[in-house]
């Protein structure tokens, strides 16, 4: 089923490769994907195997086989021509979700028509090299509203179109969205993905709270809650469970130092309590309070003080399914297992954490280099590259805190490159350190690409030029410092 020619709105791209299917705005996209799906016998949905990826697939899946249509699900860890040989060039509907956006030319190699094929992303679209346009909704084509949309959203949308009463999924939709770090930087979903919230808290299967912008709200004693935050960074709580119960007890929230209240256990006040007296202690150490606060999705109909309960927790489980190569468990928890595949998929969480234990105490126990502005370590291919960045985060705080920590390792699937992470303490901000500009500058010299944050970055580089990559961050960062704060 393709479309004519239309109107469109201003401010989307127009992509004329073939006479058969022209790109519209959000409502024809819409309209388009939901008459293929709907004249589908069978339907092969093909997904990337993160938080986003397992989650905009089991959106998409439950709404096509609510609609009475059989699904098969497929997860891939990238698209790419070896991947394309499990992809059956048959009659089926082929959904690409998560995914896709940037393969078209790979579709077009394997020889998969544009009737059978339907892209649910949110990544860069890179049209096919011999213009077959494949239909696609793409939360990058219809400006700002959508830009923070993850492909678990874009789904949602697809699925409250086939049927409006699907507004459960909402609460998936939030997952990938949450999962994608979408509401990283403004510590809240915004646009239609924050829109796909409300619509979520309309049908009562979502709560949103504001609340302290930490992990664990649902399932860790509070203590550990708060230190293990460190983006906000709270001074004398980071790092320091200790401390961090002395606190609740000092505030009454803890009546012993054995207790292990929950975030999302606390009363009104005492969130409010605790709030004012964490923002405090941060104003008096002259710590900005901006990353303090964030909004938080829970969800009311979820096994209490399970990782289910809220967004960021329920992606985390979904992630390390998908991490340890079981995302088809974590479609069956979105689906609403909560029996044997949920009691699978708690026991890949507790994996999850406890190689970031590992992870820690490996760097902990072989130490750091110091190279003088900073400190660095190379794990090799001991530990998944999707990981070393937490465990940078964790571990800096038992190493020289004046000096950013950067881990060096392996990437798995791509054995010409290194992967770089790098973390610091906000107190080295305001003496000058920015490490995403530290990494983008050094990255780029070595024909590697570098981003992130000032506080925490990361960048990945040719192998074999580790040892001049450090020499050259290093010297970048006593630069900085030499320079100082700009404000200062
Ligand atoms: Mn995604």
């Amino acid at each position: 089923m393709i479309r004519a020619v239309g109107n469109h709105a201003k401010n989307i791209p127009i992509v004329i490769h073939s006479t058969k299917y022209i790109r519209m705005d959000f409502t024809d996209d819409i309209n388009v994907a939901t008459a293929i799906i709907k004249n589908a016998d069978a339907v092969k949905i093909i997904s990337h195997v993160d938080a986003d990826g397992i989650a905009s697939g089991a959106i998409i899946a439950q709404a096509i086989s609510r609609l009475g249509i059989p699904i098969t699900p497929l997860f891939v860890r990238q698209l790419e021509s070896r991947t394309m040989r499990y992809i059956p060039n048959d009659n089926t509907l082929k959904i690409f979700t998560d995914l896709g956006a940037g393969q078209q030319n790979l579709m077009e190699e394997a020889g998969l028509s544009p009737d059978n094929v339907l892209i649910l992303d949110h990544h860069i679209n890179q049209p096919a090299s011999e213009g077959t346009m494949y239909p696609q909704v793409n939360s990058q084509f219809y400006g700002q509203e959508y830009a923070k949309c993850s492909a678990a959203g874009v789904s949602y949308l697809v699925a409250k179109e086939l049927n409006p009463t699907n507004t459960d999924l909402a609460e998936l939709a939030v997952v990938g969205n949450i999962g994608d770090m979408m509401a990283r930087e403004t510590c809240c979903l915004v646009g239609i993905a924050r829109w796909i919230a409300e619509d979520g808290v309309k049908s009562g299967h979502i709560r949103i709270a504001k609340g302290i912008n930490c992990y664990g709200l649902s399932t860790r004693p509070l203590h550990l809650c708060l230190a293990n935050s460190d983006d906000p960074f709270l001074p004398g709580i980071s790092g320091n469970p200790k401390a961090a119960a002395n606190l609740m007890l000092k505030l009454g929230i803890y009546k012993k130092s054995s207790d292990q209240r929950t975030w999302e256990e606390l009363h009104a006040d005492e969130v409010k309590m605790l709030a004012s007296v964490v923002a405090e202690q941060m104003i008096a150490n002259g710590e900005s309070t901006e990353r303090l606060f964030a909004e938080l999705y829970f969800f009311p109909h979820e096994i209490e003080k399970t990782p289910l309960r809220n967004a960021s927790e329920y992606a985390t489980m979904l992630n390390a399914c998908g991490r340890w190569a079981k995302p088809k468990i974590g479609m069956d928890i979105c689906f609403g297992n909560r029996d044997q595949q949920y009691h699978e998929a708690e026991h890949m969480l507790r994996h999850h954490r406890s190689i970031i234990r590992e992870l820690c105490e490996h760097i902990l126990n072989t130490g750091v280099v110091d190279a003088g502005s900073i400190q660095w370590i190379h794990t090799g291919d001991l530990y998944p590259d999707t990981i070393v960045g937490i465990g940078a985060g964790m571990t800096l705080q038992k190493f020289d805190t004046t000096k950013p920590i950067m881990v060096l390792c392996s990437v798995s699937d791509e054995p010409d490159l290194v992967k770089i992470s790098m973390r610091t303490y906000e107190t080295m901000l305001r003496r000058g350190v920015d490490l995403q500009a530290a990494l983008i500058v050094a990255a780029t010299e070595f024909n590697g690409t570098g981003g992130g944050h000032n506080i925490a970055a990361g960048a990945y580089i040719p192998k074999g030029c580790e040892n001049d990559f450090i020499k050259r961050v290093n010297e970048l960062i006593a630069w900085q410092l030499a320079a100082g704060s700009p404000n200062r």
